[in-house]
């Protein structure tokens, strides 16, 4: 769904989930604003028992001027828009309307149609408005009160900006245009004399699971946001290396995650527990995530959540392997040899972009890699949009330049920063096509467990790949280790003929 599909309609309600946080009410904000600027009929509510109490976002409303209204009852409007929540869910009271669009990242199992755009990837609800009035057109910077509003919503959303993953949302950081005085005002109203005292009792309570190194903390229902307080002060304990801190909140149950070893990085295990049941994701030290409490009851209806955390982490910790690129030991029985099939890529020289010797980082889905840019560094563009950095020596053998323009259409335009000047570079105004050689081998395996990668190249953190998913080495120079879903290996490879 696109903001200008919603343009035939001129009576139009923008409603945000009962208690709403700075998520809730920084995306209504710039939804409402987007709609007030088109010459709509627009009004931004919320309903519920609760009227809005916290300090923070009191301060939010008056400082931007946001009309938010609480309302027990609503004349059935022509377009109801539910905004960091979806219509018919437990956390947002049910009114009337004639048309019914939602925007929302908590993901409930509904995808995205002609009337609504969920995309569970997302930290914030504020991602996706900024997401859509970016394609929309909108000049969000232009417009200070909205992009401060986004800015602090995902700014909570995200525990501090620990969750974020998708590079949109590093992208939002460095590109909007913010009240810094407000912004840093509200950083120091974020807890009540309540909080301090359920994060106190929640610490007291901690759990402590030796095998593991894991300690275990379950928080009465609170701010998300003292979630990660506590995890941050727990995981400072010398013998604690992970710390899962949790509580109920409004549809379900939501965990912050601490990790201080390099072996198992937070982001990572928040998605390992919350991959069928919500979703998580984050940094290596710091992550979170959010389970659904209807997937969570059906797929597991006697399970206590405490329990449900231990079982994941048990099996987590029970089954992975660990693969390096400069292991000495190579199992090359089991591997096999397949060909690369024919088929078209992007590429583009590093130094098309920035001088020989800048320092840059290139932005990809599985967060950002440092390289410095040289004749010898090249950038490929995969047929996903995914991206990534290769030597030149290795395309050379892979891959036969063409003389074309790649284009592609991709959820993220790939980007390089120069680090030095903190400048953005798009990659594909510039990009060249190119045809991988079928003379080109690797050797590959499918994994027989959930495995984890370290490459060589400087990626944050390490690649992960479940059962079935493609070990691959580059023939002739093993060190060149990675993984190829399952789903694209076929795509992408033939078994060797010999
Ligand atoms: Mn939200």
């Amino acid at each position: 769904m696109q903001l200008s599909d919603l343009n035939r309609f001129n009576e139009i309600v923008v409603q945000i989930h009962n208690n709403p946080d700075a998520d809730a009410v920084g995306s209504g904000f710039a939804i409402y604003r987007y709609f007030k600027k088109t010459g709509k009929n627009v009004r931004l509510i919320y309903s519920g028992s609760n009227i809005i109490k916290k300090s923070n976002m009191l301060i939010l409303i008056s400082e931007l001027d946001i009309p938010l209204e609480y309302v027990t009852e609503l004349n059935k409007p022509e377009l109801l828009i539910t905004v960091d929540c979806q219509y018919g869910q437990g956390n947002v009271a049910c009114f009337e309307a004639e048309n019914i669009a939602m925007i929302d990242h908590h993901n409930t199992g509904k995808l995205s149609d002609s009337m609504a755009e969920i995309r569970s990837n997302y930290a914030s609800a504020s991602t996706i408005c900024y997401a859509m009035l970016q394609s929309a057109g909108y000049d969000i910077n232009a417009d200070i009160p909205m992009a401060t509003a986004l800015y602090y919503g995902l700014y909570m959303d995200s525990d501090h900006f620990s969750e974020i993953g998708h590079p949109l949302e590093r992208d939002m950081i460095d590109f909007l245009k913010y009240d810094k005085g407000l912004i840093l005002k509200l950083k120091h109203a974020n807890f009540n004399m309540d909080e301090l005292v359920t994060a106190g009792e929640a610490i007291t309570s901690t759990k402590y699971l030796e095998r593991f190194r894991l300690a275990i903390v379950e928080a009465a229902p609170c701010d998300p946001n003292i979630l990660g307080v506590i995890g941050d002060f727990i995981i400072q304990v010398d013998t604690v290396d992970i710390s899962v801190t949790y509580n109920k909140c409004s549809g379900g149950y939501k965990i912050s995650v601490r990790s201080c070893t390099a072996e198992i990085t937070a982001n990572e295990l928040a998605d390992y527990i919350t991959k069928e049941v919500g979703s998580g994701g984050g940094h290596l030290d710091k992550a979170g995530g959010f389970i659904n409490l209807d997937s969570f009851q059906e797929k597991y209806p006697s399970c206590s959540p405490e329990s449900y955390l231990i079982k994941k982490i048990g099996e987590y910790y029970g089954g992975y392997d660990v693969i390096r690129y400069n292991d000495k030991e190579k199992d090359y029985g089991k591997l096999q040899k397949y060909r690369k099939k024919p088929g078209i890529f992007g590429y583009i020289k590093s130094t098309d972009l920035f001088g020989s010797g800048t320092e840059c980082k290139i932005r990809t889905l599985d967060g950002d890699v440092l390289v410095r840019s040289g004749e010898d560094i090249y950038i490929m563009l995969g047929k996903s949009g995914e991206v990534y950095p290769i030597q030149k020596e290795i395309f050379d053998g892979k891959y036969t330049p063409l003389d074309a323009p790649f284009t592609g259409e991709y959820e993220y335009r790939p980007t390089v920063i120069n680090v030095t000047e903190g400048k953005h570079c798009e990659i594909l105004p510039k990009a060249r096509q190119c045809l991988s050689n079928t003379d080109s081998a690797i050797l590959a395996r499918p994994l027989e467990r959930y495995t984890k990668v370290f490459t060589k190249w400087n990626y944050d953190g390490y690649m992960v790949g479940d059962k079935g998913d493609m070990l691959c080495y580059t023939f002739g120079n093993e060190e060149d280790v990675y993984l190829t879903e399952c789903s694209i290996f076929d795509d992408l490879y033939e078994k060797d003929e010999i």
